[in-house]
Protein backbone atom coordinates (compact mmCIF):
# COMPACT_ATOMS: atom_id res chain seq x y z
CA UNK A 1 0.00 0.00 0.00
CA UNK A 2 2.83 2.28 0.98
CA UNK A 3 4.66 1.76 -2.43
CA UNK A 4 1.59 2.41 -4.36
CA UNK A 5 0.90 5.71 -2.68
CA UNK A 6 4.83 6.44 -3.08
CA UNK A 7 4.78 5.49 -6.77
CA UNK A 8 1.14 7.58 -7.35
CA UNK A 9 3.57 10.85 -5.57
CA UNK A 10 5.48 10.03 -7.63
CA UNK A 11 3.80 10.06 -11.12
CA UNK A 12 2.27 13.04 -9.86
CA UNK A 13 5.45 14.84 -9.42
CA UNK A 14 6.79 13.96 -12.62
CA UNK A 15 3.28 15.06 -14.40
CA UNK A 16 3.92 18.33 -12.99
CA UNK A 17 7.22 18.67 -13.78
CA UNK A 18 6.70 17.25 -17.05
CA UNK A 19 3.74 20.17 -17.77
CA UNK A 20 4.57 23.15 -15.71
CA UNK A 21 8.50 23.21 -14.54
CA UNK A 22 10.49 21.67 -17.15
CA UNK A 23 11.58 25.07 -19.56
CA UNK A 24 13.85 23.83 -22.40
CA UNK A 25 16.28 26.58 -23.91
CA UNK A 26 15.25 28.65 -26.38
CA UNK A 27 17.24 28.12 -30.09
CA UNK A 28 17.44 30.49 -32.56
CA UNK A 29 16.69 29.77 -36.16
CA UNK A 30 19.78 30.25 -37.86
CA UNK A 31 21.57 30.81 -41.62
CA UNK A 32 20.99 26.75 -42.04
CA UNK A 33 18.28 24.56 -41.68
CA UNK A 34 16.59 24.02 -37.99
CA UNK A 35 15.25 20.36 -37.80
CA UNK A 36 13.51 19.49 -35.11
CA UNK A 37 13.26 15.85 -33.77
CA UNK A 38 10.32 14.19 -33.03
CA UNK A 39 11.11 11.60 -29.94
CA UNK A 40 10.07 9.99 -26.82
CA UNK A 41 7.55 12.72 -26.22
CA UNK A 42 9.47 15.70 -27.29
CA UNK A 43 10.22 18.11 -29.69
CA UNK A 44 13.87 19.07 -29.65
CA UNK A 45 14.32 21.95 -30.07
CA UNK A 46 10.99 22.79 -28.73
CA UNK A 47 11.16 26.71 -28.11
CA UNK A 48 12.02 28.20 -31.74
CA UNK A 49 13.03 31.82 -31.98
CA UNK A 50 12.32 33.61 -35.53
CA UNK A 51 12.47 36.65 -37.00
CA UNK A 52 9.02 38.87 -37.18
CA UNK A 53 7.73 39.85 -40.97
CA UNK A 54 10.12 37.17 -42.36
CA UNK A 55 8.45 34.22 -44.07
CA UNK A 56 10.94 31.46 -43.09
CA UNK A 57 10.15 27.54 -43.03
CA UNK A 58 11.13 24.89 -39.70
CA UNK A 59 11.86 21.39 -40.88
CA UNK A 60 10.60 18.02 -38.33
CA UNK A 61 12.21 14.70 -38.71
CA UNK A 62 9.14 12.12 -36.73
CA UNK A 63 11.51 9.33 -34.56
CA UNK A 64 8.29 8.06 -33.01
CA UNK A 65 6.20 5.58 -34.45
CA UNK A 66 3.34 6.02 -32.12
CA UNK A 67 -0.25 7.77 -34.01
CA UNK A 68 0.09 10.30 -31.11
CA UNK A 69 3.40 12.15 -32.73
CA UNK A 70 1.84 11.55 -36.44
CA UNK A 71 0.08 15.85 -36.58
CA UNK A 72 2.11 18.58 -36.02
CA UNK A 73 -0.73 21.62 -35.37
CA UNK A 74 -0.07 25.46 -35.20
CA UNK A 75 -3.91 26.33 -34.32
CA UNK A 76 -3.05 30.10 -34.82
CA UNK A 77 -1.78 29.78 -38.27
CA UNK A 78 -3.83 27.32 -38.73
CA UNK A 79 -1.40 24.91 -39.71
CA UNK A 80 -2.05 20.52 -39.48
CA UNK A 81 0.65 18.26 -41.19
CA UNK A 82 1.37 15.09 -41.01
CA UNK A 83 5.04 14.00 -40.32
CA UNK A 84 5.78 10.65 -41.61
CA UNK A 85 8.07 8.71 -40.17
CA UNK A 86 11.96 9.14 -40.40
CA UNK A 87 11.45 11.30 -43.35
CA UNK A 88 11.69 15.44 -43.09
CA UNK A 89 8.79 17.08 -43.10
CA UNK A 90 9.41 20.92 -43.96
CA UNK A 91 6.07 23.22 -43.20
CA UNK A 92 6.60 26.77 -44.34
CA UNK A 93 5.67 29.47 -42.36
CA UNK A 94 4.22 32.81 -43.58
CA UNK A 95 5.96 36.35 -42.19
CA UNK A 96 4.70 36.24 -38.63
CA UNK A 97 4.02 38.90 -36.54
CA UNK A 98 5.44 39.24 -33.20
CA UNK A 99 4.62 37.09 -30.44
CA UNK A 100 4.37 33.52 -29.43
CA UNK A 101 2.98 30.71 -31.15
CA UNK A 102 2.40 27.39 -29.81
CA UNK A 103 3.01 23.92 -31.61
CA UNK A 104 1.96 20.64 -30.73
CA UNK A 105 0.34 17.09 -31.46
CA UNK A 106 -3.33 16.03 -31.55
CA UNK A 107 -2.90 15.24 -27.97
CA UNK A 108 -0.99 17.93 -26.87
CA UNK A 109 1.13 15.57 -25.81
CA UNK A 110 4.03 16.76 -28.09
CA UNK A 111 4.52 20.90 -27.48
CA UNK A 112 6.46 23.79 -28.23
CA UNK A 113 6.69 27.27 -29.29
CA UNK A 114 8.13 29.48 -32.09
CA UNK A 115 8.86 32.72 -30.53
CA UNK A 116 8.89 35.38 -33.32
CA UNK A 117 10.23 38.81 -31.90
CU1 LIG B 1 0.17 13.38 -29.26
Amino acid sequence: MLIINLLGLLLIALIVWWFWLYKPKDTELGEGDLLIVVENGIYSPSRIKLPANKASEISFIRRDATPCAEMVLIPELQISETLPLDQTKTIQLPALDKGHYDFHCQMQMYRGQLIVE
